[in-house]
């Protein structure tokens, strides 16, 4: 809490500019960490040996550590101890006024881990002690030039109690284990990859564990083991798996192999986000890595795939390079989500992926972009880098690496990333130095295209289509903008990839030939966008055709062309994109809801247009198709996602038509859902596979359309507490209360009772039963997350609780969040203040949920902005809390 007036009143915290970087003026070459662990205090003995950095000028440089919550307890250089008046102790740092040229640092610190409930540096999770270092976490372990552009060698003794921490893990190989005359245990650890400070990790604990083994490309042998409290061992074969389909995906998308003898998970309850990539240590937030078929869903089996498959990613695009500082973040993340989501698209379906991705962009993204907390991919400037792991930084960063591949074809892309890694192995880079890569493999100029990092916003394409029957030419105008967005009100045109097909009547794919070219190109073609207003004209087009843009989403932008509803229909229908077809009736049942908003507003009554029920219905009778797919076709627009295409949002009125479209289209198909859910309704032992995921997907979203409907209501009803009772999965249990919890019926209290008697002993299952009431929509919502609140098993002090109850409540459930009374913003506003003391990273995620106050009508938009000063004005607050605050508040 740095840079707080110590009066009560707030001095605005100071930003850190990108700018302003510059080279560690000392380098470490090793770290030899020793600690006496210990939950109430733990003793850190570090050896550093360091040396002036050559390409500094030096005129006498201090030389500054930072460190935080530390107690000093011994300092040395060279062997001799420092008197008080060498070294100054700061708040946050350690300076040491004279030091040669190459010295040896000696530095022991006391810590307390019991104590650390931010959850960031060395905690206490249950019984076991754990560390999260990323991004600047290693600074309340010792003193130490906590930036990732210093990359030292790491041993790492650890010496514990062998009953209460008898497995004691680090980075890298173990290579000593001794026990001690006295009950304690040590182990030492050597990691021979130079790495920085924030890939340190340690846990102790009393673990199980499950093993497997795996033979690189190149023949090395692994030892793969996930590290679990005992009752969690059965539930490792999942992640398991993941990891070994991972490491040989790795081997052959992008020639990567892993580097060290063991590679260990370890999975751990208090966790402030999902996992981290620590050198041959992953940590995992429990929820993202355990899982059996009655306990997890096939959303969590999918999820785990992917963040398995991320931190082992991080291997190489994170660990052997890494970022030279923050505002470089997406080097790693963007491309290593950009991995991720190539990876589960090859292991699973590829359109199913794509559209969660963009779904993802479009729904929290295109809001970011859009609201006060814009920024760009590399931002220029932050308060609290803790803000920064936003989807701008990792889902447009991904986007971004994608449009790059989309640009340079498959083959380039691995030619760029070929020299990526050699290149800059063991060194910590920038995002021009990737671009760099890819220029220098391809031998292209990217220049233009790396306005891509720099400028926030979501780019718009107006397209507007021309046909000329009598020289047979189609014309695409294109005109792109970019909204403004803080501190950057006017932006220069982006170089966009944009796929584009054309479908002639029929819905067959026309030959694509462009003004110029001597032969034409079957299917999609890559157009590239780099003018503020471009023309592109197609030749020996007969007749007028539907044109199909921006394939497979090709670009992170807006896309805006005036079609009609049976254009989009007939899309939906037709395109040969899986995406597309999908795209196609979003934007139609996007259409047909807004149509609803001021009838509902004025009163009246409303009526769903039967082209719109057709179309729908049409999918759902396609019995050749990915049942995933007709499930995401038949998934209308999120809340979320329909109040930004508002001008100001109105919540009930987004809430309203969308309940009343569910209705009538469960009324009119009601004969196709009957029998879809019928088909798919006994589906043997669960297997996690993209058919089996499927088939779950479909029949759920079946029931929960049935669901809706008023006649024969008790009969449904009493199918979906059949389901509950009767299935022998987690997916198929959650899919019928899921829908139950939105309906005041007696059977609703009976089954989240059962369900909470027979899983209060699974934290992650109570996670669950806790976010299901919380997105409930009916009226008494707060009341009952207030009520839960007070629930034994909910805790503050454990970010996947507060973020099942509080965040899901606040985030996920826009209708009662948004209660006209502003009872939903006194609520978070409360949360905010009693967390920030206790985990203000978690503190400040929950707050997001006011930031665009400016959106909702007038009344709502006080409400939000009184609580908003509320908490900028609190006496101490957390950089974290206040960055957000006041953000929000003054952007
Ligand atoms: N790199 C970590 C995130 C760390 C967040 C620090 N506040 C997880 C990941 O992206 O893989
Ligand atoms: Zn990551």
């Amino acid at each position: 809490m740095a840079d707080i007036g110590k009066d009560g009143a707030n001095a605005a915290p100071g930003a850190i500019f990108l700018k302003d970087y510059t080279p560690p003026a000392y380098l470490v070459d090793t770290a030899e960490l020793d600690f006496e662990l210990d939950a109430e205090t733990t003793t850190v003995r570090s050896r550093l040996s360091m040396h002036r950095n050559p390409v500094v000028a030096h005129d006498a440089a201090p030389l500054v550590l930072d460190g935080q919550d530390l107690e000093l307890v011994s300092l040395t250089l060279d062997g001799r101890g420092l008197e008080a008046n060498e070294y100054k102790v700061g708040e946050e740092s350690l300076t040491i006024e004279n030091v040669p040229e190459r010295f040896t640092l000696e530095v022991e610190t006391r810590i307390h881990p019991a104590a650390n409930t931010a959850l960031e540096g060395l905690y206490a999770s249950g019984g076991m002690l754990c560390t999260q270092c990323e991004a600047e976490g290693f600074r309340r372990i010792t003193y130490y030039p906590d930036r990732p552009d210093v990359m030292a060698v790491f041993t790492v003794t650890l010496l514990a109690d062998r009953e209460r921490y008898p497995v004691l893990l680090s980075n890298g190989n173990p290579f000593e284990s001794q026990v001690l005359d006295d009950g304690r245990q040590r182990v030492r650890w050597h990691d021979p990859h130079p790495k920085p400070s924030y890939l340190f990790a340690l846990v102790g604990g009393a673990l199980d564990y499950h093993e497997d083994h795996y033979t690189t490309c190149g023949g090395r042998e692994v030892t793969l083991r996930i590290y679990v409290e005992p009752r969690n061992l059965g539930k490792c074969e999942h992640a398991m798996a993941c990891l070994k389909q991972a490491m040989r995906w790795d081997e052959e998308t992008y020639g990567r192999e892993y580097d060290l003898d063991v590679f260990n998970i370890v999975a751990v309850d208090d966790f402030n986000m999902g996992a981290m990539e620590n050198k041959g240590l992953n940590i995992f937030n429990a929820a993202c890595v355990l899982a059996s078929p009655e306990t997890a869903t096939d959303d969590d089996y999918y999820n785990i795939q992917g963040i398995v498959g991320h931190e082992y990613f991080h291997n190489w695009s994170g660990n052997r390079v890494t970022c030279r500082d923050w505002f470089q973040l997406s080097l790693k993340e963007g491309f290593t989500v950009f991995r991720d989501q190539e990876f589960s698209a090859d292991m699973n379906s590829a359109a199913v992926k794509r559209i969660g991705e963009v779904n993802i962009l479009r729904t929290h993204q295109f809001a970011q972009d859009a609201g006060p907390m814009a920024h760009p991919v590399r931002p220029d400037s932050y308060i609290e880098i803790s803000n920064f792991y936003t989807v701008t930084v990792y889902n447009k960063g991904a986007e971004v690496v994608r449009m790059v591949r989309n640009l340079l074809g498959a083959e380039g892309f691995r030619r760029g990333t070929d020299l990526y890694f050699e290149r800059h192995d063991g060194q910590a880079v920038t995002t021009d130095d990737f671009i760099r890569a890819m220029e220098d493999a391809n031998e292209v100029d990217l220049t233009q295209f790396k306005l891509w990092y720099d400028q926030a916003g979501t780019p718009e394409l107006r397209v507007r289509a021309e046909h000329d029957p009598n020289t047979r030419t189609y014309t695409l105008h294109v005109r792109q903008s970019c909204p403004a967005t803080p501190g950057q009100p006017d932006k220069a045109p982006f170089h966009i990839p944009l796929a584009v097909g054309l479908l002639d009547a029929e819905g067959r794919e026309l030959p694509l030939r462009l003004a110029g070219e001597s032969a034409p190109v079957s299917g999609t073609r890559m157009l590239e966008v780099r003018e503020a207003e471009q023309r592109f004209s197609f030749v020996d087009i007969a007749e007028p055709p539907v044109a199909s843009l921006l394939r497979g989403f090709s670009a992170p932008v807006k896309v805006l062309m005036d079609r009609t509803d049976a254009e989009l229909a007939f899309l939906l229908a037709h395109d040969s994109d899986e995406f597309n077809r999908w795209d196609a009736g979003q934007q139609l049942a996007i259409h047909t809801l807004l149509r609803l908003i001021p009838a509902w507003q004025a009163g009246e009554s409303l009526a769903l247009d039967d082209g719109f029920v057709d179309a729908f219905g049409r999918v759902l009778a396609d019995r050749s198709a990915d049942p995933a797919l007709v499930a995401q076709a038949l998934t209308l627009p999120s809340e979320a996602y329909l109040a930004d295409q508002c001008e100001v949002v109105d919540v009930a009125a987004i809430h309203a038509v969308r309940q009343f479209a569910r209705k009538r289209l469960a009324e009119a198909l009601r004969e196709q859902w009957e029998a879809t859910y019928a088909a798919l309704a006994d589906d043997g032992p669960y297997r996690f596979t993209a058919e089996g995921m499927a088939r779950r997907w479909l029949k759920n979203l079946a029931l929960g359309y049935l669901m809706e409907l008023d006649e024969g209501a008790g009969d449904i009803q009493a199918r979906c507490l059949d389901q509950f009772e009767s299935a022998n999965n987690m997916t198929d249990a959650l899919g019928a209360l899921g829908t139950l919890v939105h309906h005041d019926i007696p059977a609703r209290e009976r089954a989240l009772d059962a369900f909470y008697e027979r899983w209060e002993d699974d934290p992650q299952v109570v996670d669950k039963w806790f976010a299901l009431q919380a997105g409930s929509r009916l009226p008494d919502t707060l009341a009952r997350v207030k009520a839960l609140m007070n629930h034994p098993a909910f805790k503050l002090t454990n970010p996947n609780k507060v973020r099942a109850l509080i965040g899901r409540f606040c985030q996920g459930n826009p209708v009662r969040f948004h209660a006209a009374d502003g009872s939903g913003y006194a609520f978070l506003a409360d949360q905010v203040l009693a967390l920030d003391g206790l985990n203000p990273q978690i503190a400040a995620r929950l707050l997001g949920a006011m930031s665009r106050w400016r959106r909702y009508d007038e009344a709502r938009g006080a409400l939000m902005r009184a609580q908003l000063e509320r908490v900028r004005s609190r006496p101490g607050i957390s950089k974290d809390v206040y960055e957000i605050a006041a953000k929000s508040l003054d952007q």
